[in-house]
């Protein structure tokens, strides 16, 4: 996951620390009266130590702008970039680097920290669950193709795993063959699912799901939708239909991670059509970059909750923005 990017911030970091390293220089000249009389050798030693270089923007100017290629080339989206760049020239500049200190541990911090701080904090979904009323009514949007179906039968599977009783609204009845693909899930998983004929209203079967899960005290219902773009007016009227009637506790945004950029675009202009209160992103086992795991949360206001990272229904992870840091800034591939 991320190898790409993994291995350019690598780069960085030691263009970051050959620079400071260099540009810093030796701490100045020891004063000359000093220097002559032996008595004073011993306090002279202790100022060489306690003595402390001060970072400049000279020294970090070059690495930063290699740091916001690498950004860029990787999907970040530009404002993120930006965001991120910024921190770390107001961190570093005029910070005080005693002699001895590591610059690699000064930059890797503040680097860390400048990813920390466009991650978010990530979304807890057994928290959730537990703190809310039931049944819990979780809608899935997004566009074709990038995983909304399997993320749907993942989570059903990672919740029944953490203890939850599920059961999936079969809401695709537009595309051929989409309430079969759901229904083998769902029989797989022991999960289940509430589904009408295809060319049904999705907002009748997801009403029905969620009767379902009142009657028989079921804690969480998942909502499988059709694929649909944020233009295409007559979807996003039905999607808004389904919002009304089913009233989602929470609308997850499925994309996939690789679709780079175009993953954030979509997510912003469907936050603003219908909402969304979460993101996962699908496919990251096939994303070297990870801009769009490290813009999208930044750019919508709405925390990435999960990561897909392969077709296998436990082939998915919580969004642990501290372990996708170290993870990204671990020499370990
Ligand atoms: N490698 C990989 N493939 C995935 C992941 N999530 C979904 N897929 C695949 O993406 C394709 C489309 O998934 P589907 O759930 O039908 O997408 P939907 O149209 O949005 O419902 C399928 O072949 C899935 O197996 C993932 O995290 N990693
Ligand atoms: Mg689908």
């Amino acid at each position: 996951m991320f190898d790409g990017l993994r291995e350019k911030l690598q780069k960085v970091q030691a263009g970051f620390e050959q620079n400071i390293t260099s540009e810093s220089g030796e701490p100045q000249d020891i004063p000359p009266q000093e220097e002559k009389d032996p008595n004073l050798l011993g306090r002279v030693r202790v100022l060489i130590t306690d003595r402390e270089f001060v970072i400049s923007v000279k020294d970090i100017d070059e690495p930063l702008n290699d740091l916001e290629m690498v950004l860029l080339e990787n999907d970040v989206a530009l404002p993120v970039a930006e965001e991120i760049i910024a921190h770390i020239r107001k961190d570093l500049t005029g910070k005080r680097r005693k002699v001895g200190e590591k610059v690699g541990t000064i930059v890797l911090s503040s680097l860390r920290n400048a990813l920390l701080d466009v991650l978010g904090e990530g979304f807890d979904l057994v928290g959730y669950i537990k703190n809310h009323d039931r049944p819990v009514k979780i809608l899935f949007t997004g566009v074709n193709g990038t995983g909304k179906t399997t993320t749907v039968a993942k989570i059903g599977s990672f919740l029944k795993k953490s203890g939850f009783s599920v059961v999936i609204g079969a809401g695709d009845t537009f595309r051929a063959g989409a309430r079969e693909q759901i229904d083998v899930h769902a029989n797989r998983l022991g999960i289940k699912i509430i589904q009408h004929q295809q060319g049904a209203d999705p907002s009748a079967v997801l009403f029905d799901a969620v009767e379902y899960s009142r009657a028989h005290h079921i804690d969480v219902v998942l909502a499988d939708t059709a694929g649909r773009f944020h233009n295409r007016v007559n979807l996003m009227n039905q999607l808004d239909k389904i919002r009304r009637i089913m009233k989602p506790d929470l609308i997850v945004y499925v994309d996939e991670a690789v679709a780079g950029n175009d993953a954030v675009v979509r997510a912003f202009e469907f936050e603003k059509a219908v909402g969304a209160d979460a993101v996962v992103l699908t496919k990251a086992d096939m994303d070297p970059k990870g801009g769009a795991a490290i813009s999208i949360a930044h750019t919508i206001g709405k925390p990435l909750m999960f990561l897909g990272t392969g077709q296998g229904y436990d082939d998915i992870v919580p969004f642990m923005p501290g372990q996708i840091v170290d993870d990204l800034l671990s020499e370990a591939a």
